[in-house]
Formats: structure tokens, sequence, C-alpha cells
């Protein structure tokens, strides 16, 4: 398949105005009559999108349509001499049922659902499948089940009528035995909307907070953004078999289960913020790519990257604004960092792709949200709040552009965005090296910038860099309040005149999404670690202090001095600060984190070493803490009943902290009696995860015994045994586990669970010297490339590091990529193969 370019855009001759469709559901002949409003707009061929579909009928303005006048392929119905106005009718026949790559219209547990970004609409009916095509939409459903849902507002039983401009992508169908938990709202603007959480029998007691969740955000909407709803109901369907984490579809929301089902027994303290993070995002989604949508797929992270930061926004007000940037960055390095160090590199705006499904990624998302965090930094919140009401004012209904976006911040401030744009076209990310100098009362501090290559881009121009900096005394009290200084050149330097050399407190906020190589002493982190008025830079120094050793631990074979473990035994026994924050500063860096580090300082990382120096770490911080553990774990205690607010949650992440550590020590006792005293799934996975750890396996069947019925819990009891077991054990493992007859390989939830497991869960475990871990991955991947492309394309990136790492390992992992790029019966892996291999 050839590549699609930015560059080539250009609107259809033909477009649709208004759609009327109607399904006749049947899992294995599903009829669906279009009637499609077309409007000639230039001159040329109507050429519409059409994929998997049986050609029942066809007609023009009311009459058959003479096959000489259309010319039908396997991917495109062509209609030659069309007038400039015109009814086009379709009827096509598709199977549900068999349907496994979940794009389209598919049956999971029983119920029809659809998921049709970016392309599946074409799997459904003739149609123009491009986001510039807007328009309204009446769906009728005939099926002999009690719920039947579309987008829009309900007219009759089975019957829906959307009145906003909305293009395919946006579509969505359910019918099924469903049971709703309802609610409801009344906007800013007065009007009534009825809300409601679909779900199967049986799972309605676990809907609560995913609605609590959506009010507060249509409430957050309206204060920050001044966005209200605008349709009479809003309603959620739960999805077991789902390709992402949900689809903010107009109106119908479409979730995987795992974003929506939550009870204090089933669900953990981090999918409670999930589920929180997500329904917000979703509904976000209704005015930020829905009311206004996307030009074309190279815009995608008009939408994508603008949600993720209001939902960031939204997770900030909600709970404590540092413990969510602190976990936004964690994400941000984890996920987009390693993608912009590898082949997969791409900007956040894209220029070309082969498969649209494969740059739903975390640069476009993640750093697509960091653009925009930038943007709101250099424009001021008042500029920012000003170029947004001009987006929302000017561009309503519209398909747009990232050119659209910004000139409304141009217009709005009255500044010069084009050097900014560079973000979106620039792949790579920039490293920012900080030199200090203190002479005679003059401070300087020297910045450079620099962007490293990437696939198809050996040059980089500078970038704006907002960076946000202060400067402390040696006693710890701030000198110069938080400033930000906008980095515009390749190289810049800054001036105080000051009695002594203070300590610089450099990119707090995580100010932009940039590595910082700034050589500071073990002192002056200890000071910001104690001091800073930034929460994110003591936690940033800490983690600094934390990874020096670790990478020395790892290189050297260096052992762990009282000055670092005395620093994490203050912060531990900080009864003043936040239980959470606490928690993420004793956390220490991830293994793939240390071996990006390793590979960006020119060390070959070694997966086992990386994994034995932690493990070191760990008892030696185990030992420092020792005689506080028992207390500390006392204090965490968190009495009454579950709540999962961020106070409560905070308490238990670092009492699950604690108890790993304590866990080293006693060899599983504490989490023994901690597995059994716990009456809710957060500490039940701590106390279950520590004792995978410890080697205890005991409980796995009795959890088994236990949480057999469930799904989604028995997700955390596959995914737990893979990522939790010794390296040595951990490919047999995952492998026995694929062959359970509850292992059901066409659901991603389960897959993931399994294989990413594996591949993200225990990274010693997955680069085992032998291969063997590359191989069972390779193979599973092929198997399921041939049902669902999609998931197997996304996961392959676990192989996108593979330059990282030793002759040997390179060979075995460029191997498994040949063999899945020769194996590849789709499109998506075939790229992401070819991509990788470079
Ligand atoms: N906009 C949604 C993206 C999505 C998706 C994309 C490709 C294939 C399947 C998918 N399911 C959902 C979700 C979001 O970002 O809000
Ligand atoms: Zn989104």
């Amino acid at each position: 398949p050839q590549p699609k370019y930015l560059a080539d855009y250009a609107p259809p001759p033909v477009t649709v105005t208004h759609v009327d469709l109607h399904f006749r559901l049947d899992p294995l002949a599903t009829r669906i009559r279009a009637r499609l409003t077309c409007e000639r707009r230039e001159p040329g061929e109507m050429v519409l999108d059409g994929e998997q579909l049986k050609l029942i009928s066809i007609a023009m303005d009311g009459a058959a349509l003479d096959p000489s006048r259309y010319t039908l392929t396997d991917t495109a119905l062509t209609l030659h001499d069309a007038p400039d106005r015109f009814i086009l009718e379709t009827e096509a026949e598709i199977a549900p049922e068999t349907n496994k790559a979940l794009e389209g219209l598919y049956m999971s547990g029983g119920m029809y659902c659809t998921q049709c970004e970016a392309e599946g609409f074409r799997r459904i009916t003739w149609m123009l499948d491009r986001p510039d095509v807007m328009a309204t939409y009446d769906v009728e459903i005939e099926a002999d089940l009690p719920v039947r849902l579309s987008n829009g507002d309900e007219v009759a039983p089975g019957k829906w009528h959307d009145p906003w401009l909305k293009p395919t992508y946006l579509f969505a169908l359910v019918a099924g035995n469903l049971v709703a938990t309802s609610d409801r709202f009344t906007t800013v603007e007065g009007r009534e909307v009825a809300l409601n959480v679909w779900v199967r029998p049986g799972d309605e007691g676990r809907t609560g907070y995913a609605l609590d969740a959506l009010k507060r955000s249509m409430l957050w909407d309206e204060r920050v953004y001044g966005r209200a709803y605008d349709l009479s109901v809003f309603n959620i369907v739960a999805v077991d078999d789902f390709n992402m984490g949900a689809m903010e579809n107009k109106g119908l929301n479409i979730f995987n289960s795992r974003y929506v089902l939550a009870s204090p027994e089933t669900a953990t303290d981090s999918d409670y913020a999930n589920i929180e993070r997500i329904v917000a995002h979703e509904y976000f989604h209704n005015w930020t790519g829905n009311r206004i949508t996307c030009r074309d797929w190279f815009q995608l992270c008009l939408k994508e990257g603008l949600t993720v930061f209001r939902d960031q926004q939204f997770m900030q007000d909600e709970r404590s604004a540092a413990v969510q940037r602190i976990g936004d960055v964690l994400t941000l390095r984890a996920r987009q960092f390693r993608e912009d160090a590898g082949p997969l590199a791409h900007p956040v705006r894209p220029e070309s792709f082969v498969e649209i499904n494969n740059f739903y990624t975390a640069t476009v998302y993640e750093k697509g949200a960091e653009v925009i965090g930038m943007l709101r930094r250099l424009v001021g919140p008042e500029g920012y709040a000003a170029g947004c009401a001009l987006y929302f004012e000017r561009h309503d209904g519209e398909a747009c552009t990232i050119e659209d976006w910004l000139d409304c911040f141009a217009e709005a401030t009255g500044r010069d965005l084009s050097q900014f744009k560079l973000w979106y076209s620039q792949a790579g990310t920039p490293v920012v090296t900080v030199r200090e100098d203190f002479k005679n009362g003059r401070y300087r501090i020297d910045l450079k910038q620099e962007t490293p290559q990437t696939p198809d881009q050996p040059n980089k121009a500078p970038l704006v860099i907002p960076l946000a900096f202060g400067l402390l005394g040696r006693d710890g009290r701030e000198i110069q309040a938080t400033r930000i200084h906008a980095l515009d050149t390749a190289t810049d330097r800054l001036e105080f005149d000051l009695d002594e050399k203070p300590i610089l407190s450099m990119l707090r906020g995580f100010s932009a999404p940039v590595i910082l190589q700034h050589d500071q002493t073990d002192a002056d982190r200890l000071i910001l670690l104690a001091h800073d008025t930034d929460p994110f830079i003591r936690w940033e120094a800490g983690r600094m202090l934390s990874k020096s050793r670790l990478m020395a631990a790892v290189t050297d074979g260096a052992g762990f001095d009282a000055g670092w473990l005395d620093a994490l035994h203050r912060l531990a026994t900080d009864e003043a600060a936040d239980p959470a924050f606490r928690a993420l500063a004793l956390a220490l860096p991830s293994e793939d984190d240390l071996a990006g580090s390793l590979h960006a300082a020119s060390v070959v990382p070694d997966p086992d070493r990386i994994h034995a120096a932690r493990k070191s770490a760990q008892r030696a911080i185990a030992d420092r803490l020792a005689d506080d553990l028992p207390a500390l774990r006392a204090a965490m205690a968190v009495p009454g009943p579950y709540d999962p607010r961020a106070a409560d949650a905070g308490k238990r992440a670092l009492g699950a902290t604690l108890l790993r550590l304590q866990t080293l020590r006693d060899g599983g006792d504490a989490a023994r009696a901690a597995y059994a005293a716990a009456d809710n799934m957060t500490d039940r996975m701590a106390a279950f995860t520590c004792l995978l750890e410890a080697r205890d396996t005991s409980v796995a069947a009795a959890f088994e015994q236990d949480w057999k019925h469930d799904r989604l819990v028995m997700d955390k009891w596959f995914m737990a045994q893979v990522a939790h077991a010794d390296p040595s054990e951990a490919v047999a493992q995952a492998e026995a586990l694929t062959q359970r007859a509850d292992f059901d390989a066409s659901n991603p939830n389960r897959f993931r669970a399994v294989l990413g497991g594996l591949s993200a869960g225990n990274p010693a475990g997955f680069h085992r010297a032998d291969g063997a871990g590359y191989a069972l991955l390779a193979d599973w991947l092929i198997t399921l490339d041939a049902s669902n492309p999609q998931t197997a394309a996304r996961m392959s990136a676990a192989f996108e590091t593979w330059r990282r790492y030793d002759a040997d390992r390179q060979t075995l992992m460029r191997a498994a990529l040949e063999r899945m790029r020769d194996a590849a019966s789709s499109r998506d892996l075939r790229e992401m193969t070819d991509r990788m291999l470079g």
C-alpha cells in the first residue's frame, strides 16, 4: 500500500449533507440500507469508501443504477457522471459476528456495537469515510432487542436523529440486552440531559463512579471552558471487546468495560483514576473533536492533544495537581520519549502514513498535550482563554487544521507563533543543556538546545522552549520566584547579580517536553528535594539522586550510600508530605527508563543487571527503613469504607510501597496477612503482587477461585503472574497462561494482560538472552494479526527499542521483527515492522 501525504490533501468533489441509515440486525446477515443526500462542490468523480461489504442493491434518485454508471472494487464504489444533486441509495450485507477486528459493526458478549474511528464506517456502508465530510444523520435500528441506541436524540424506539453535523468516524450504534444506571444533568443553558451508563445485566452495581465522573466533567467544562452539552441524552455503553480505551461517538460514547465498571471489591485506585480521566476525556471531545473536528487524519493531534491536555487539567483540579503532573510526566517519558528516541519517532502532526491506526500514538496524544501546555505557558492563561474562545466561536461545525487552531491564538494575543509551530512538524525530544557559572557576584546560566536526528529528519531548527525556572539560596529559601524564559535560539545566556551562587531550579512543572542535561551536585539536589517551592522539582531532584545511584550500580556494581538512603528515609517519614507524593518519590526509575538512560549515555543496557541493581536498591532501602516500617505502615491504614478519592488512594499507594519493602525483609509474612485482611482490590492486588515477587504463588489459586467469574479481575490475575514473575520464569509463565481455556486471544484486554504483561511488565523476562521472550511475542502477534491487526500492530512497538541492546539481542529482536514483517497479513503490522527495521 502507498503512503498518504498531508501535502496531497484535496476536498472531495461531491459531498454528503445528510445520511439516512436503516439497520436490520442479524449476526451473520445484517442488512444496511443507506440513503445519502449528495451535493457536488467541484467537477470530478465521486469515490465512496466501502470494504468487506456485499452489495444487495444500488439506486440513484429512486431508480436502480445501471452497472455502467458505477464501478465497484474491494475498497471503493465510484460513481461516473453523477449529477450536481442526487440521492444515492445502497443496500449492503455484513456479518458482525465474524468481525474480530473490532472495527465497523461487530458483536461483543451478545451485543452489537460499532467502532468507526478512524476508518471503520466503510465496513458498514459505502460513504465518504473521511472527517471533512460532515452530515446530519437519521438512523433506524430493527432488531428484536430491548435496547437500540445511536447518536443524537431518540425520536421513537430504535429511531434516532442527530441534528449536529458530524463525520462518519463519530457514528455509533449499540443494540442488545442492556441495563442502564441513569441520572440527570441540567446544563448552564438550561437544557435537561438524561445520562445513562449501559452495561450487561449484573454489572449495574459498578457504574456509579463513571456516572459521577461524567457529571463532574460536564460541570468542569462549563466552568473552565464555557462549553455546555448539546443533546437531550448522553449515553455511555460498556463493551468487553474493544481495541482501545473508549470512543467519543456523538452522544453515544462506547467504552472498554475496564474503563467503566468499578466497585471497591473489583477495581483498584488506579482503575478508578483511569475511569475518571477517560470518562472526562471522551466527554470533553464533544467540543474538541466533535463540534469542531479534524479536516484530515494528519490533524489528529488537533483533537487528541487538546483533549488530553483538557483531561489532565481536569484531573489536576479534581485531584492533587502535583501528583497528577508527576504522573503525567512519568507517562510521557515512559511512552513518548521512548517513541521519540527510536525508529517509530514521528512529528506530533505526521506528514505521511500508510495506516492511520498506527498513529494513535504517545506522540500525537501526550506530546500533543504538552504542546498545548507550552502554548498556554507562552501566551498566559488569559491569552489561552481568549484563543480558545475564538476557536470555538469561529470554527463550530467545521473540520479544521492546526493552522486554524494556531491562527486563533496569534489573532487573540497578537503573537507570532510561526516558530512555535515547529513543535508540530519536528520529531524528536530536544535536549536542553544547562551550564552555570558564578564569578564576582555575576551568576550566568548558559543554555543550549539540540534536537537529535529522527527518521527522515536529519536537520532540526531551534524550537521555542518555555523554561520555567527559579533560584534558591543555599538555605533553601527562594530568591527568584518562577519566571518563564522562552528559549528560541540554539544557545542563550541568562545573567543575575547575586551575592552567592544560587541553586537553580530549572524546568519547574516540567514546563516543556525536553531532556534536561544539568550536572547538579548531590548537595544541590538534596536542597531542591527538601525545599523547592515546585513539587515537580522536588520529585525530580529525588529521582535524579536515585537514578545516578542505579546507573552506577548497573555499570560499576556500586553500592548505595548512606546519604541517599538517609534522604529517602527522611522522605518516607515526612509526615507533613502528601502520602501520594511520598510514594512517588520512593519509587525507583523503571527498568525501561534505566535502559533508555544507559543507552543515551552510550552504555549498552543489560536487562539482567538492571533488574538486579533495582532489586538490590530496594533491599537497601528496606534495610534503611526497617525500624520504621511497622509504624509507617500502620499510619497508612485507611479506616472506614473504601473511598476512591485521592486522599485515601494516596495512603494506600504509600502503604503498598512500604509493604513491598517489608516483603523484602520478611519473605511475605506481612503480605500474607495483608492479603487475608484486604477488603478492597487495591490492597488485595498490592499484597498479591508482593507475594508473587517473594515467589510465594500460594495465593494465586485462591485468587482465581474467588474471581474466576469476573473477566476484568481475572485480567489482573493473568497480568500479575507474568509481570511479577521471576524474569527467568516469565516467558514460561506467559506461555502456560496462553494455553488456558480462559485465555481468549480475541479479547484485547486478556491478550494485553498476558503478552503485554511480559513485554512491558517484565522487561528482564522479555529480554531473556536466548530470545524466547521475543519469539513468544512474535508468534502471538502474527496469530493475532490475522484477526485483529490494530491490536497486533500496536503491541509490536515492544520491539521499537531493539537497537539499544547488545549484538546478540539485536540479532534476535531483528529476526523476530523480520519474521513478523514477512508473515504480516495486514498493512498495519507490515508498516510497523517496516518502520522498526528502518
Ligand atoms: N478517539 C478515540 C480513538 C479510538 C480509536 C482509534 C483507532 C481504533 C480504535 C479506537 N478506539 C478509540 C479515543 C480517544 O482518544 O478518545
Ligand atoms: Zn481522545
